[in-house]
């Protein structure tokens, strides 16, 4: 008999319109939608095999080599459960001819091509992997959105990236969260001229986690009321527009605003959450600066560079591939280390976006 096995791979996706809270935390149904750009796959990826086989005792997890729990009801457990229900009821159920593969246990193995700690949305390609991976073993006919809505059980920013290229995140409104799923706003052939540069500021793990921060903020934060309401619908709509007519200066625009509201929601959260360090925000600085010199009519009045953070003090900076060897130079001239041309992990130097 043939083995049952299949391996896939999802790349990073960073945010420029920020998830960040959740209306249902088992669930993972965000309080806003989300955009983001999914790095190139031959950058920062997961790769997951899986395999299934009648003699396997119980599902496993190894990720980078090291076996993991698969908690009972835990988020990975959930993924697992649903990708095997989807095999049940679209493959089994319609060809009885067809291996039961969803009554066999799974071994699963990941490996990051980038390190985990270094806080790169680790988690985000992880489940988009281990889902695709699952879709792929069990050969599923559904598109991806299905693919997506499982994803996101694993980690909210998982369901951004089973697409390359822009990609929404629609928060959606029912409470089963059936339409809270990932949708392409524009290829990557749409746009290809933007690329992100990563700039590590610390590769040490960060101090609060995404998920219980967030939760925080959603129990915490006045401002991010105001965030869910007043703000992030319009620029979802600002931003897909500015995507669509490859308008850096406006995407540049709102990226920017993005990030620094989602560190001021942190930041208003009690007790507070700081993301950001000093570095980061010297490099905020070095980028502002860069910009309001390329906004100068004389330069042609359009922002040249735009930063973003995560849920951790290091910088993405997208800009246009032209621009790239500049930034580049500027942070070294401005941040000079003595690795930083080493590139231990590949991680510094351009990532082409698209
Ligand atoms: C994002 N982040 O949109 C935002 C920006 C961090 C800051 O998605 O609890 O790891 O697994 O759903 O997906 C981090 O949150 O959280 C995140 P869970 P996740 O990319």
């Amino acid at each position: 008999m043939a083995p049952y096995i299949a391996t896939t791979s999802a790349p990073v996706n960073i945010a420029c319109i920020k998830y960040w809270g959740k209306r249902d935390t088992k669930l993972i149904l965000p309080t806003n939608s989300s955009l983001s750009v999914t790095l190139d796959q031959d950058h920062l990826r997961s790769t997951t095999t899986s395999r299934a086989d009648s003699a396997f005792e119980k599902d496993r997890l190894w990720l980078n080599g090291v076996e993991e729990d698969i908690k009972p009801g835990g988020r990975m457990s959930t993924c697992i459960a649903e990708m095997k229900r989807l095999r049940k009821e679209l493959v089994e159920d319609v060809d009885a001819s067809a291996p039961a593969l969803s009554t066999f246990a799974v071994h699963i193995a990941s490996y990051n091509n980038f390190p985990t700690a270094a806080g790169l949305a680790s988690s985000a390609s992880g489940f988009a992997a281990l889902t695709a991976s699952l879709a792929a073993l069990y050969a599923l006919p559904c598109p991806p959105t299905a693919l997506s809505l499982i994803a996101r059980q694993g980690s909210g920013s998982a369901c951004r990236s089973l697409y390359g290229g822009f990609v929404a995140w629609n928060a959606g409104t029912l409470p089963s969260g059936l339409d809270s799923h990932a949708v392409q706003v524009a290829p990557e052939t749409h746009w290809p001229d933007i690329h992100a540069l990563i700039c590590v500021v610390s590769d040490t793990k960060k101090g609060t986690s995404s998920t219980s921060g967030m939760q925080r903020t959603v129990e915490t934060s006045s401002l991010l009321q105001h965030r869910i309401k007043n703000v992030v619908p319009q620029r979802m709509k600002d931003i897909s527009a500015a995507i669509l007519a490859r308008d850096f200066d406006r995407f540049a625009e709102i990226t920017m605003a993005d990030s620094n509201q989602f560190h001021a929601v942190a930041l208003d959260t009690s007790p507070p959450i700081f993301y950001m360090n000093d570095v980061s925000r010297a490099i905020i600085a070095v980028v502002e600066e860069y910009n309001r010199v390329a906004l100068l009519p004389e330069n042609g009045g359009k922002r040249k560079a735009a930063y973003t953070y995560d849920a951790g003090p290091n910088a993405v900076i997208y800009a246009p591939a032209a621009n790239m060897k500049e930034i580049i130079s500027m942070i070294v001239r401005y941040f000079p280390q003595q690795d930083a041309f080493k590139d231990p992990f590949g991680l510094f130097g351009a990532a082409g976006a698209g």
